[in-house]
């Protein structure tokens, strides 16, 4: 078979399907969206966006449960949304395979923050598999599902952004047929996580652990590449890549597996080496688990615990010099702005002229705080703008109107529960659903309220004015962002006698 040239997303979707996934469900998030985008193309077997990425979670998590392999994909904030099932399901295990792809920002490039999910595996105790190529892309998400099974747990796959962005070539295997689904089964004792349940799924998934870890010490995925022994370099991911570019000649305990963590190969390696340096990007997720097991070592100083590494910071951290950075290519800058023509851009000019404290949320919109228009004063997470805007209105009795914006997608994803709490405790905000029916931030994708599916398909379509009158807000106003006139009068009558003084 031809090698084909793919990026880090576009191999997992081919591993996917070499591994015969039946059901892949997720929420788009830079550096992950492509993934399901890709799988679409390759198979026809149900590919979903999810509301959000815990709803994608279950979904998968059901799947797997009618014997199904079964993916779910998100960026690594996305996996604070899905935490709550993936704590609970490493405890109940699996039928079908299930792997949870994490795509990591480090450096920020499209994120609100750049948190580590290497420690997601450590605290939920899941097996985490990080490939540092796109061929590994493909394999250890086909072995993930493997193992999935093997082992009855959830695998998750973290890759970084120039693990999923960057292309190179990949040795394609033939696509598995489709494992269809089977009856559940009923095993309560498994599935039903009552604490009496629950005390003896933990104790069980302790022992699966101890089985993975036979795994990840047996050097199948982190794995020793002798070289000069003076020198010995544990990393992982694409640091490993940049590590390699400045010492070629060092032995290296190449990291595919960090939980488990491979307690014995490390030791052998250290044991096998003079020097020994850790080198990862974020935190010093290995170096704590390296000196955890009384081992001296080298690793990065504190200024590289934040942004993205290279290989010149390798250098700096393996040989003590850095050595001089390619120039900067002479472009233009061309940081984000709204598009030309940009329905959300007349809200906030109307906002800004009724002077409302806007809070706000992830989206397109979020660049709402920057010149000219800087109207947005907070973004926290997908979600967070409605609640913001309840609590200021709870304790705040001042004169600016307290306005949350959100996006249609985000609405969805996490805001519809912040609208039914302010209906609920009767807030004095106003929420502006910003509708311009795409997830536009993140690439085009469709949502529940776009009338289409992932496939690009006719799909039922939420009716969000409807969502928000059945949640118990009294006064819903549909208005077009593109009718100035009647905007601003809708905005200005709706957002000052909201307000107790104004009503
Ligand atoms: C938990 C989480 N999941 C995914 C993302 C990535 N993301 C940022 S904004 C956004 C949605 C944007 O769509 P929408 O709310 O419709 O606003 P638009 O960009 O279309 O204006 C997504 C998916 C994120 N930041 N956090």
């Amino acid at each position: 078979m031809a090698q084909l040239l793919l990026s880090g997303n576009e191999a997992i979707a081919r591993g996917a399907c070499q591994a015969g996934v039946g059901f892949a469900a997720g929420y788009p998030g830079t550096p992950s969206s492509e993934i399901l985008q890709t799988l679409s193309a390759l198979t026809q077997v149900p590919i979903e966006w999810a509301p959000n990425e815990k709803t994608a979670l279950e979904a998968a998590v059901g799947a797997a449960l009618a014997g199904a392999r079964a993916l779910a994909t998100m960026k690594h904030v996305g996996l604070n949304v899905a935490a709550d099932p993936l704590f609970t399901a490493v405890y109940t295990g699996v039928e079908g395979g299930l792997v949870i792809v994490t795509a990591d920002d480090p450096g920020l490039h499209s994120s609100q923050n750049e948190q580590d999910n290497r420690h997601y595996a450590f605290a939920a105790k899941a097996p985490m598999l990080e490939p540092a190529d796109s061929q590994e892309g493909l394999e250890f998400t086909q072995r993930a599902f493997e193992l999935s099974e093997q082992f009855d747990i959830p695998v998750l796959l973290r890759t970084t952004t120039r693990i999923s962005h960057s292309k190179a070539l990949v040795q394609p295997g033939p696509i598995a047929p489709v494992q269809p689904g089977r009856e559940p089964p009923e095993n309560r004792a498994k599935y039903v996580m009552i604490p009496a349940n629950a005390r003896v799924r933990h104790r069980d998934l302790l022992d699966r652990l101890a089985s993975l870890t036979e795994i990840s010490d047996s050097g199948e995925f982190n794995r020793i590449e002798p070289g000069d022994a003076s020198l010995g370099i544990i990393a992982s991911g694409v640091a490993y890549q940049y590590a390699r570019e400045a010492a070629p000649q060092a032995s290296f305990l190449k990291i595919g597996m960090p939980f488990p963590f491979p307690a014995e190969l490390v030791r052998e390696f250290a044991g096998s080496v003079d020097r020994l340096v850790v080198f990862e990007e974020l935190d010093r997720v290995l170096e704590a688990q390296v000196r955890a097991l009384g081992l001296d070592c080298e690793a990065k100083p504190d200024e590289m615990l934040v942004g993205e590494l290279s290989p010149q910071a390798a250098a700096q951290v393996i040989h003590g010099v850095r050595p001089p950075e390619a120039p900067a290519p002479d472009v233009p800058p061309r940081p984000p702005i709204m598009c030309a023509g940009c329905p959300h851009r007349p809200v906030f000019y109307i906002l800004k002229k009724l002077k409302c404290y806007v809070t706000g949320d992830i989206g397109c919109y979020t660049l709402s705080t920057l010149p000219p228009l800087e109207t947005l004063q907070t973004c926290l997470c997908m979600g967070a703008g409605v609640g913001q805007a309840h609590g200021i209105s709870q304790v705040y009795d001042g004169d600016r109107p307290i306005v949350a914006v959100i996006g249609d997608s985000t609405f969805i994803h996490s805001g519809i529960t912040g609208l039914v709490n302010m209906a609920y405790n009767q807030s004095t905000a106003t929420v502006v659903i910003l509708d311009n029916r795409t997830t536009a931030m993140t690439g085009g994708q469709n949502h529940p309220a776009t009338g289409r599916n992932l496939r690009g398909e006719p799909a039922p379509e939420l009716d969000l004015a409807a969502l928000c009158r059945a949640v118990g807000v009294k006064r819903v106003r549909v208005v077009d962002s593109y009718d100035l006139t009647q905007l601003e009068e809708v905005l200005w009558r709706n957002v000052f006698s909201s307000m107790p003084k104004h009503a």
